[in-house]
């Protein structure tokens, strides 16, 4: 047999296996292609390859290795053709290859800190008691922190002990108190208190006032369940005439009320502040209890004086609470510190 004829008969063989295998519809088709190709003994590769003998010597080897190749196509294509009638069948069984059973990758959307969502909460119940925001900066100088507040230079209040005075001169009063004084006003320290915004507004404005200030402020203080270094402050400043504890004492309690969607109870210890005349704690009832919030008092006449006011034509209400102290209350946060370790466990509980 001539080797083209061989070849040619080989090739026909291969399209016809090609055609079989990828037309086959279902299991029986493929097992007929199997048995019409690759049978063992009436297949018809097995055919062709008794040819093979009858080949011509010198052509053996080429027509050797051409059955050899067509051999591995056909099985291939049996092998592809299984393959195809296995994938067909898991689709049906699921309908299709998209499972609207398996859960999304949900997105975690990142929220707001805790004490912002306060400081905002906050914001929006005194802008409805029509106080607006006032902001002052957080290093301040002696006079803002201290002086104009009415704490003399010799006030343990400024103690080196319990505040972050900046290394820009030495701190403390000198022999003579005239210079000392002229000195300190150099000084700068991380404010202590948002009381130092009262006087920077009252600095700027005529009376009447109402505003309130939210924001960091820093003292040397050791870190415990209701102790930070660095923490937050609301201030608030209502400046005219006739203004009276009464007011105080009402604002601060739609205030409470107002937060903790309650109605909560507002208290007033006698105290003292340098600034306030009189001065007292405020406490508000809370869970069964009384938890100390913050300072407040009616502005001394010595501070209204200090920023050009006239004590006796106007009077002013102060007070400063502790924010996170606040938050804490109303999220059942026992340590005031978790707010500060970022660990987004317990940040994602606030929503
Ligand atoms: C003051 O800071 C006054 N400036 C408040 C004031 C304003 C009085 C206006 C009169 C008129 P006091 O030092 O008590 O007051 O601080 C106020 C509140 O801040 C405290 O009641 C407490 O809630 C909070 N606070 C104080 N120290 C810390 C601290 N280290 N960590 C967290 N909160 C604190």
């Amino acid at each position: 047999m001539a080797l083209d004829e061989f070849l040619a008969e080989l090739d026909q063989l291969a399209a016809q296996a090609d055609k079989a295998f990828g037309s086959a519809g279902g299991a029986e088709a493929v097992e007929a292609a199997r048995v019409e190709f690759l049978g063992a003994k009436s297949g018809r590769l097995r055919a062709v390859q008794k040819g093979l003998g009858k080949v011509d010597k010198a052509d053996k080897p080429a027509a050797g290795k051409r059955f050899n190749e067509v051999k591995n196509q056909v099985e291939a294509a049996l092998v592809a053709a299984t393959d195809r009638l296995k994938n067909a069948a898991s689709g049906a069984r699921t309908g299709s290859q998209f499972d609207p059973t398996i859960p999304g990758v949900r997105r975690r959307l990142g929220r707001l800190h805790p004490i912002t969502q306060t400081i905002e909460e906050l914001t929006d119940i005194m802008g409805r008691l029509g106080f607006t925001v006032a902001e002052g900066p957080e290093v301040e100088d002696l006079w803002h922190n201290f002086e104009a507040l009415n704490i003399p230079l010799e006030h343990p209040a400024r103690d080196p002990l319990d505040n972050f005075y900046l290394a820009t001169g030495a701190v403390g009063a000198g022999p003579d108190r005239a210079d000392a004084a002229g000195a300190d006003r150099q000084k700068w320290l991380l404010r202590s208190q948002t009381s130092t915004v009262q006087i920077r507004v009252m600095e700027k404005t005529k009376p009447p006032v109402r505003i309130i200030s939210l924001g960091r402020v820093y003292r040397p203080d050791t870190a415990d369940a209701t102790h930070y270094p660095m923490f937050h402050q609301i201030e608030g400043l209502l400046i005219d005439r006739h203004v009276t504890m009464a007011d105080l004492k009402s604002i601060l309690h739609l205030f409470a009320a107002s937060f903790f969607q309650d109605d909560v109870e507002v208290r007033f210890r006698p105290s003292f502040f340098p600034f306030t005349e009189p001065s007292v704690e405020v406490d508000m009832s809370y869970d069964g209890g009384w938890i100390e919030f913050g300072g407040a008092g009616m502005v001394d006449p010595n501070v209204l004086a200090s920023v050009g006011y006239d004590p006796d034509e106007v009077s002013g209400l102060a007070f400063g609470l502790g924010i996170e102290r606040i938050c804490a209350r109303r999220h059942g946060v026992t340590d005031i510190r978790e707010f500060f370790k970022n660990d987004v466990r317990f940040l994602r509980q606030f929503h």
